[in-house]
């Protein structure tokens, strides 16, 4: 990771071991070229990556903000480290820490290893979570009958509206509106504090940029590998982009309500096209006002959910045909009158999309060359027809399908081409915890364990709900193969623990013909505030499904600035592999107590 972020491959925030402002200050002070400036600091040994030592205070993250998203309960992998670095919480890990064999070369080793990282954990959700268990302030946000809001996802050819029947209960907020009052709060404090500042911002080389071609023949040049032939760091080359970007911390609020001047003057560039929404800024003017004062004077206003929709549903061209047919238009001048590109455009370049249309009915999107598949309204969504049909190029090394890859870290790992890898040896990494701990009659199994979504909720949600849990068990469940039940002398609905280095679970079993034997599923996820027992192994409450999984990540999905291994937020990047686990159960005493 310390060297792929070093590289410019993927991004690590916080980015370097300064503060970006301060350094953004000396910068501008010096009127410096940014990624040279940094380079040379670099080089001299003046200033260092973050990733290279992040156990030091000034690199830890300290505020959190969790919008949307469950991490505590439903996301983190390696949640009881999570607890116990992140937040400083009690955990149930008991993995020691790597021996001096087995630590990181490049990274900075810390024996005391941090403990509570974060200042402020902020959550805004409607329910009570594992998450807002633990935050320091929960925001409470108002539910998806209680605002406006737009849902499309890449699942289903629809877009449609939210639309409040009533208007937030209670103390709740919309998270436009809490997100503008923050804003707005914070603009204020700013005033003679932040006031206007420069903000050294790093940027990994992304796909479909210059940057995918960082990395000719996938020959790795690291600038920091210590030998006299290291080449020297190149911002853009095998060092990430940066730029200064000047912050009026006063104005957050103003132009984080309005349609800021970029899509002008610099275009909208989605997949390598860029497009110019002159006429859509003009028709946002006109439909949503003008700021009449303060730092977004004269831009069109979105101080409103309802006009941020609308300004969505102008600047996409899945909405927007003009767009779409703009876009498409760039593009078949690259691939040729042949592909039949600018047909594709002409044929949606009317369809026009507006909120209001979406309040009456989900409203099906239309072709855009911002996605590969072809939308119609004849035709169902599938992936890539725009290559297949219109002949345009694999957005990869060579432009088309190609399954060899060159890069010298797949060729370490021995994986030009396609490989069958065995799942990881977790006993020898070392993730097993002593048996004597443990409670029960001594007997116990050693099995997969595997966390895959639930058919009874979405990730944490609807499960607690009265309906749900009358139709299930009330409380957290790991099923079970009968012959793994019968081993251990366990019955259907009897509770169990399961525990490895990382965590304790305590649930019920529920014993069945269709799990294979040598295999556990913890659906994810249950909550952690959902009838949880107390472990009887570690005397604190059991974890969450994530209490047995910690974050592998596979190193080669760490490759950057290389073709179609380049990195695109939320397309190409690292994930968190956990598929590996294992985890020994026991049946555990029948008397629980909270
Ligand atoms: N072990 C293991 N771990 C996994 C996975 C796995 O298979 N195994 N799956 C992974 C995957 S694929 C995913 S996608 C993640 C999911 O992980 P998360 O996205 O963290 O999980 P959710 O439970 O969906 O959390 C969404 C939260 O947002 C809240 N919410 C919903 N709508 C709104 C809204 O309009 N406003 C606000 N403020 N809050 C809202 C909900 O109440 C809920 O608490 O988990 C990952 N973690
Ligand atoms: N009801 C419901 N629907 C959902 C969601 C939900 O939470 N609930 N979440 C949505 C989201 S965000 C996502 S990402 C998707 C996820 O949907 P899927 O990708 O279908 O995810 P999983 O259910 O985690 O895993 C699928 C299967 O992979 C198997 N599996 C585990 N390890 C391996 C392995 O090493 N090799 C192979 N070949 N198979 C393995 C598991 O046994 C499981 O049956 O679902 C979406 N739909
Ligand atoms: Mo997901």
């Amino acid at each position: 990771m310390a060297q792929s972020a070093r590289l410019g491959w993927m991004p690590f925030y916080p980015t370097l071991a300064a503060n970006p402002l301060e350094l953004g200050r000396r910068i501008a002070a010096a009127g410096a070229d940014p990624g040279r400036w940094v380079a040379a600091e670099l080089a001299a040994g003046r200033l260092s990556f973050a990733c290279a030592d992040p156990d030091a205070p000034e690199n830890w993250p300290r505020v959190l903000t969790v919008w949307r998203a469950n991490l505590i309960g439903s996301s983190a992998k390696g949640n009881e480290y999570f607890l116990r670095h992140l937040l400083g919480a009690a955990d149930n890990a008991t993995t020691p820490p790597a021996g001096p064999g087995t630590r990181p070369a490049e990274v900075a080793w810390r024996d005391d290893e941090p403990r509570g990282k974060l200042d402020l954990l902020l959550a805004l959700d409607f329910r009570m979570t594992s998450t807002t268990l633990y935050a320091d302030l929960v925001l409470p946000a108002a539910t998806w009958y209680e605002k406006h809001d737009l849902s499309s996802t890449d699942m289903h050819p629809y877009v449609h509206a939210f639309s409040p029947a009533i208007i937030p209960p209670w103390q709740a907020r919309t998270d436009f509106d809490i997100f503008h009052g923050l804003a707005r709060r914070l603009g204020e404090l700013a005033a003679g504090r932040l006031d206007t500042a420069h903000d050294l911002v790093a940027t990994a080389a992304l796909h479909d940029t210059p940057g995918e071609l960082a990395t000719p023949g996938g020959r790795v040049r690291d600038w920091a590998a210590g030998t006299p032939d290291a080449p020297p760091p190149e911002p853009g080359r095998n060092l990430p982009a940066f730029t200064l970007v000047e912050r009026d911390y006063t104005a957050v609020a103003d132009r984080l309500a309005a349609l800021g001047p970029l899509v002008e003057r610099e275009g909208m560039t989605v997949k390598g096209v860029t497009v110019h929404p002159d006429a859509e800024a003009g028709w946002l003017a006109a439909r949503c006002g003008t700021a009449a004062g303060g730092a977004a004077r004269g831009r069109p206003l979105l101080d409103t959910d309802v006009k941020l929709c609308e300004a969505i549903l102008a600047l996409s061209g899945t909405t927007n045909g003009r767009i779409a047919a703009e876009g498409f238009a760039r593009l078949a001048e690259r691939c040729g009158p042949s592909s039949g590109l600018a047909e594709l455009g002409a044929s949606v370049a009317e369809r026009r999309v507006v909120f209001g249309d979406t309040q009456d009915r989900p409203v099906q999107v239309g072709a855009s060359f911002e996605w590969s598949g072809k939308e119609g309204p004849d035709r169902r969504y599938s992936p890539f027809t725009l290559n297949t049909e219109h002949a345009k190029p694999w957005h990869t090394l060579t432009g088309r399908q190609h399954f060899y890859l060159e890069h010298d870290w797949i060729a370490e790992c021995g994986e030009q081409l396609p490989v069958y890898r065995p799942p990881l040896d977790m006993a020898a990494l070392g993730e097993f915890r002593d048996g004597a701990a443990a409670p029960g009659d001594g007997r116990s199994v050693t099995v997969r364990y595997v966390t895959p979504h639930s058919k009874w909720s979405i990730h944490s949600e609807y499960q607690e709900n009265l309906l749900m849990q009358t139709l299930a068990r009330g409380g957290p469940v790991i099923w079970i193969s009968v012959p793994d039940a019968e081993a251990i002398g366990v019955a259907d609905n009897d509770w169990i623990e399961a525990v490895n280095g990382n965590g304790v679970v305590v649930a019920r079993a529920v014993v069945s013909h269709r799990m294979p034997a040598g295999t556990v599923f913890m659906y994810h996820v249950q909550e952690r505030l959902v009838n949880v027992p107390r472990s009887q192994a570690t005397g604190r409450r059991g974890g969450v499904h994530n209490a047995l999984t910690k974050l592998l990540i596979k190193p080669t999905h760490l490759i950057g600035g290389h073709a179609q291994l380049s990195f695109a937020p939320n397309y190409y990047g690292p994930t968190g592999n956990q598929r590996d686990a294992v985890t020994v159960i026991r049946r555990r005493s029948q008397e629980v107590s909270y």
